[in-house]
């Protein structure tokens, strides 16, 4: 029979490029001799002859291959500079039976996402990485890129790069292929059919590996950029083999593609029951305080305990959180430290309820403890209507706007002034906040005392003793 020659798309491209704005449906954005688009139908053409078409899933970089997901079949993540081995790792753990391949250019993957390739090498992540060395950064104009020759004119090195001031360029096979998890790592190139040749067993044995989810897969592909390079698509076939071959030793660095087996990773154990049983937590391990009756207003807590830096109010959440621990209620403890850290506000969130608790952030908080004036004003705020608030009338010498809110005012600094130490204010709120819900008893928080101040002597504990009373006494007698 007389052999026919089809000439076809690969079965990997999209019939139409659907996805692509404009008339030019029917070809890609690339410019006139760059190399994206034939590594794209080598790509193309394996996905159609290993059979994974339908369980590949691409992730596209930024950089001119941004729109990899107009051509290629299968499915798509368009992801942030750099964050395609991040994305990876996620999509690959959470679908290990599909084939997940990071295709990204030398700006994204040795540049800005340096350390992600790094990172996701080292794990042996199952990703197949095609990683396009054009020695530039194409799509923004042609600047420096890690792997830019020494001598090469870019818009950033306009007398050449300078390894005095930019460094040589970094070999990125040769790095990965000092870890110890990668199973095949090759640099090839495309600047003449025999080599596009090499090029194409490198992408089959790479997604021949992800198929079979053997692990991590690089390959580094020379790649012409006429555009970022300024020079003729023919020039620049001669410009890789004379100029970046000796830098960028062509060949496969490492195959362990017979030896390799199939990922295997653990189970995440995310169920809370089996959680506890992992951390070793279903035993009840709170000292068991015998709980009062609380009132429903009280019974699900969500705290925002706000004031300045040195007002004690990161210990002020410790405390009752673990106070509320001991009562065998769940909570969270969830310190904000944002420029307030230096002389500014400072706040933090406390969760007590019987439920698991959802978000660690008190958003809307039912109950707000603000020891400053512009903690009182910042919360009072975010407050949900019938919440309580305990402010420090001491330092804030004005009334809450809020008249749907229930509000104590509590002269916590005054009370701890009064004991002889200022640094007693923290539990004298403690205190204020017991006596307000009926949560807690002052003598069970006494009892935990020498478990907060560890170390401390007798007087600083009968002192903190004193100031827990004392708030507690003073929201009793007042209110
Ligand atoms: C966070 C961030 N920083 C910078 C940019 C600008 N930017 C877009 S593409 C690119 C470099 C692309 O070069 P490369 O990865 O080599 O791919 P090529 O275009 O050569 O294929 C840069 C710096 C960006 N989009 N996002």
């Amino acid at each position: 029979m007389e052999k026919k020659t089809v000439l076809r798309k690969p079965a990997g491209f999209l019939d139409v490029y659907k996805h692509k704005p404009g008339a030019e449906k029917d070809r890609t954005h690339y410019c006139p001799g760059c190399g994206h688009g034939i590594l794209h139908k080598l790509i193309a053409e394996a996905m159609e002859d290993l059979e994974i078409i339908d369980d590949t899933i691409i992730i596209s970089p930024v950089g001119c291959s941004v729109f990899a997901y107009y051509y290629f079949d299968g499915g798509h993540f368009q992801v942030p500079h750099g964050r395609a081995p991040a994305v990876g790792t996620a999509v690959s753990r959470a679908n290990p039976d599909k084939i997940v391949i990071s295709y990204q250019g030398d700006g994204d993957l040795a540049a800005i996402g340096g350390n992600n390739i790094l990172q996701a090498a080292n794990r042996g992540e199952s990703i197949a990485v095609f990683f396009v060395n054009n020695a530039i950064y194409g799509m923004t104009g042609g600047q420096m890129a890690p792997t830019t020759l020494e001598g090469q004119v870019t818009t950033t090195t306009p007398y050449g790069r300078n390894p005095a001031t930019d460094g040589l360029p970094l070999r990125m096979a040769e790095i990965i292929n000092q870890l110890e998890a990668p199973t095949f790592v090759a640099r090839v190139s495309l600047h003449n059919p025999a080599n596009i040749r090499k090029t194409r067993a490198a992408v089959r044995q790479a997604l021949q590996n992800a198929k079979e989810h053997k692990g991590f897969q690089f390959v580094e592909v020379l790649s012409m950029c006429p555009s970022g390079w300024k020079q003729t698509p023919v020039n620049c076939l001669k410009w890789i083999e004379e100029k970046m071959l000796p830098i960028f030793p062509l060949g496969t660095l490492r195959d362990r593609s017979a030896e390799a087996t199939p990922v295997v990773r653990p189970e995440p154990v995310l169920e809370p029951g089996k959680v506890l049983e992992k951390l070793g937590l279903t035993e009840d391990k709170s000292r068991g305080f015998a709980r009062g009756t609380v009132a429903e207003e009280y019974s699900e807590m969500s705290i925002r305990i706000a004031g300045f830096g040195g007002q004690g109010i990161m210990s002020t959440g410790q405390i009752l959180a673990q106070v509320a621990m001991e009562y065998g209620y769940n909570v969270s403890w969830l310190p904000s430290y944002g420029p307030e850290m230096r002389g500014g506000t400072a706040n933090c969130s406390v969760n007590i309820q019987d439920d698991t608790i959802g978000g660690a952030e008190a958003v809307s908080p039912n109950m707000v403890i603000a020891m400053n004036r512009p903690s009182m004003e910042k919360f009072e705020k975010t407050m949900v209507e019938g919440g309580s608030l305990i402010y420090n009338s001491t330092l804030v010498e004005i009334s809450p706007s809020r008249t749907d809110i229930k509000a104590f005012p509590v002269p916590i600094t005054g009370l701890a002034n009064e004991l002889g130490d200022i640094r007693v204010q923290s539990v004298v709120g403690v205190g204020a906040y017991a006596a307000v819900t009926g949560m807690f008893r002052p003598e069970d928080i006494i009892e935990m005392l020498p478990q907060f101040f560890k170390g401390k002597n007798k007087s600083i504990i009968d002192l903190n003793a004193s100031a827990v009373r004392a708030g507690y006494d003073y929201v009793k007698n007042n209110f």
